[in-house]
């Protein structure tokens, strides 16, 4: 699949997946979510050489705007049903890719933007970032995954705040209230981003999957997470990375993970 909106530079495998659509503050409009599903779901859901993936948006004023507002007029219940499926599932794909997905907040993430940022094991905020899911605003509610993720994040005191008034809440907040890993000043974004991959890189790929697997696991609600915890700590016990990592402890040497 040609791509429009999405723009894709790979560097010592580490993926930066640029949202570009700057004039309308990289708004997700039907094609964008096409494109990411495509990207997660084909292009590199097999790509076990990388790092993993930053997630950032064109320009220096907004991460992702929210969802297209003006593609929403053409929805009834039934479109409304199935772009909202349709964007979990793609949401879902980054949620469970099985490298580090990281968004690099560069600005606005608002609505359908902070959901996106939500489903990335871990957000990097710049100084100017603003987080905020107004919905409501527009007389709908947070419909990729929205209301279920902020309540993970920051709980469901503050979570209802956001989600019943619409505000934004600035970076440090969002990190105060845990909804971001680390706040810095713009240009040292990517460099944040890339180092945190680089230090996820140098641990056993296994076991970060499996982390990110039991992760998931816990918000499954058809799944008791404490259970897979117990099958996956015991399926990483018999890898080659697990002797190797605890042997270099013990031998106080740096571990050489083969993902074997
Ligand atoms: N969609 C489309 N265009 C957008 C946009 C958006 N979300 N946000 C901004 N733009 C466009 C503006 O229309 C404007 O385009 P032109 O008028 O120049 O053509 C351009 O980006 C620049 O925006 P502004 O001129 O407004 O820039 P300002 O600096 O004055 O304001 C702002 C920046 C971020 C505060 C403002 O643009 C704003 O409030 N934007 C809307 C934010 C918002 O409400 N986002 C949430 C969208 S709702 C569902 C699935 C998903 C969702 C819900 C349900 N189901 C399937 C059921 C998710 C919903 C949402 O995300």
């Amino acid at each position: 699949m040609a791509y429009q909106n999405l723009l894709i530079a790979e560097d010592n495998g580490i993926i930066t997946l640029t949202l570009n659509r700057e004039k309308a503050l990289n708004a997700l409009n039907q094609q964008t979510m096409q494109e990411l599903a495509d990207f997660f779901g084909n292009k590199i859901a097999d790509r076990q050489d990388i790092k993993g993936v930053i997630i950032t948006g064109a320009g220096e004023k907004a991460f992702v705007a929210g969802a297209d507002i003006k593609e929403f007029l053409a929805l009834d219940e039934g479109k409304g049903r199935d772009m909202s499926q349709k964007g979990q599932d793609v949401f879902f794909l980054i949620e469970r890719f099985h490298r580090p997905v990281i968004a690099a907040v560069n600005g606005f993430a608002l609505g359908g933007g902070c959901e996106l940022a939500m489903a990335c094991h871990m957000r990097i905020a710049s100084e100017n970032a603003r987080f905020g899911q107004p919905e409501v605003n527009l007389g709908i509610i947070p419909g990729y995954g929205g209301t279920q993720r902020l309540i993970q994040y920051i709980g469901k005191t503050k979570a209802t705040e956001l989600m019943m008034t619409g505000d934004m809440i600035n970076a440090t907040d969002a990190l105060s209230l845990g909804l971001v890993n680390y706040v810095v000043p713009q240009e040292a974004l990517m460099d944040k981003a890339i180092e945190l991959l680089e230090k996820t890189a140098t641990k056993g790929p296994i076991a970060i999957q499996k982390v990110i697997e039991s992760i998931n696991a816990y918000f499954q609600y058809d799944e008791d997470g404490f259970a897979r915890e117990v099958t996956e700590f015991g399926n990483t016990t018999t890898t080659e990375d697990f002797k190797e990592g605890a042997g270099a402890f013990i031998e106080k040497r740096k571990a050489d993970f083969k993902g074997k």
